[in-house]
């Protein structure tokens, strides 16, 4: 009679495997890859769509508590049923109507919003009270008190990205209603730009606010100036005319987590392409282009959301008469701050891409 001895590899596998263990050899390839494998996908929301469907909400479902904010998230079919723009992002259309309050909350999450239009609404933020108007970035540093309003009867629609997905990653998150819907306004009118709006110049009795940004809000009109006197001297190969908000205080980004930019495609440009760690979400704010994203076209008109995901090759194509404006949130000052960034331009004779389709 022959007796089979049992495998010894195998047995100390069934060992491990009831212990909670599990030996490298079998997945090194699964969790240390030779180059970033994003589940999410580039992906593009069209504004016509996100409007109705933001509008419809407007009718049929009140601002309450426990929801706190009619946003709709961009949901990224790569991050398996969540509500994620990206890894890192979540991203979102909100619609306040006229009249209405949501409620003031905080929460560990760092928060902006990019104003598409503002009519008459205003955001408080740590007693500091703005008002909202086109093309306004606003911000809401982690475990600060806002609540947003209406004035006038208008409806007022902005974008919304969040730090969401990395938070919770991170465990994180942490969350607190105010005892009331509207926080009391202890600041005077558009207080943090009076303070700190001339970047180069401080109150001489104040430190420097190193991790976050003092101002609460972005005009405009000073968003817009800057970038028609940049297009005059000097554009970047691969953005062509682009800007960072920054800390004032620090030159720095706005918050520690993500990044804001205002781009501006002068018209007939067309950017050279190139990758890098870290995911983006874009707003297309005025005029229409294109973005080629690993091969394939997103074209874009006023108001369409998209993603590009880490390591993803793009370029970015203005070949209309117009200029073009693009608002987006980058998570790159997270990727740095851990030493994790890394970029490289695309490979190609005249550093384009070769366009494989269109996305629909
Ligand atoms: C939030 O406070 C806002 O203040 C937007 O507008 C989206 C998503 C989750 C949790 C809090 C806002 C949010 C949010």
């Amino acid at each position: 009679m022959t007796v089979i001895e049992p495998d010894p590899v195998v047995q100390l596998r069934e060992q491990m495997r009831e212990r909670h263990l599990t030996p490298l050899w079998e997945l090194e390839g699964e969790i240390m890859g030779v180059r970033p494998h994003p589940g999410t996908r580039p992906w593009l929301w069209r504004w016509s769509q996100l409007y109705a469907i933001a509008e419809r909400a407007g009718e049929l479902v009140p601002i309450e508590r426990g929801g706190d904010r009619r946003a709709i998230a961009l949901s990224n079919p790569g991050q398996g049923g969540m509500p994620y723009a990206t890894s890192t992002l979540w991203a979102a259309v909100q619609w306040l109507n006229g009249r209405e309050v949501a409620p003031a909350h905080r929460h560990t999450s760092q928060a902006i919003r990019f104003i598409i239009d503002g009519a008459g609404s205003y955001s408080t933020v740590e007693g500091d009270r703005v008002q909202l108007e086109r093309g306004d970035l606003v911000l809401t540093p982690p475990w600060t008190w806002h609540d947003h309003g209406s004035d006038s009867e208008e409806r007022a629609v902005w974008m919304d990205v969040l730090d969401i997905p990395l938070n919770n990653y991170l465990d994180a998150p942490f969350f607190e209603p105010h005892p009331d819907d509207s926080q009391k306004v202890t600041a005077a009118p558009n207080a943090s730009v009076l303070k700190y709006g001339v970047g180069q110049l401080r109150p001489a009795w104040e430190p420097p606010s190193l991790g976050r940004s003092p101002l609460q809000t972005y005009k405009w009109s000073d968003t817009r100036r800057a970038l028609d006197n940049l297009a005059k001297v000097a554009a970047d190969p691969f953005d062509d005319v682009v800007l960072e908000y920054t800390n004032p205080h620090t030159g720095g980004p706005v918050m520690a987590t993500f990044t804001c930019w205002m781009q501006l495609l002068r018209p007939g440009v067309h950017t050279r392409a190139h990758r890098h760690t870290g995911s983006s979400v874009y707003l297309a704010y005025e005029g229409r282009g294109a973005t080629v994203i690993e091969g394939v076209r997103f074209s874009w008109t006023a108001g369409d959301m998209f993603v590009i995901p880490s390591w993803a090759t793009h370029e970015h194509v203005n070949d209309g008469a117009d200029p073009a404006l693009l608002f987006s949130v980058h998570d790159t000052p997270l990727l740095k701050a851990v030493d994790k960034y890394r970029s490289e331009p695309h490979d190609s004779p005249d550093g384009r891409q070769r366009v494989t389709g269109e996305f629909s």
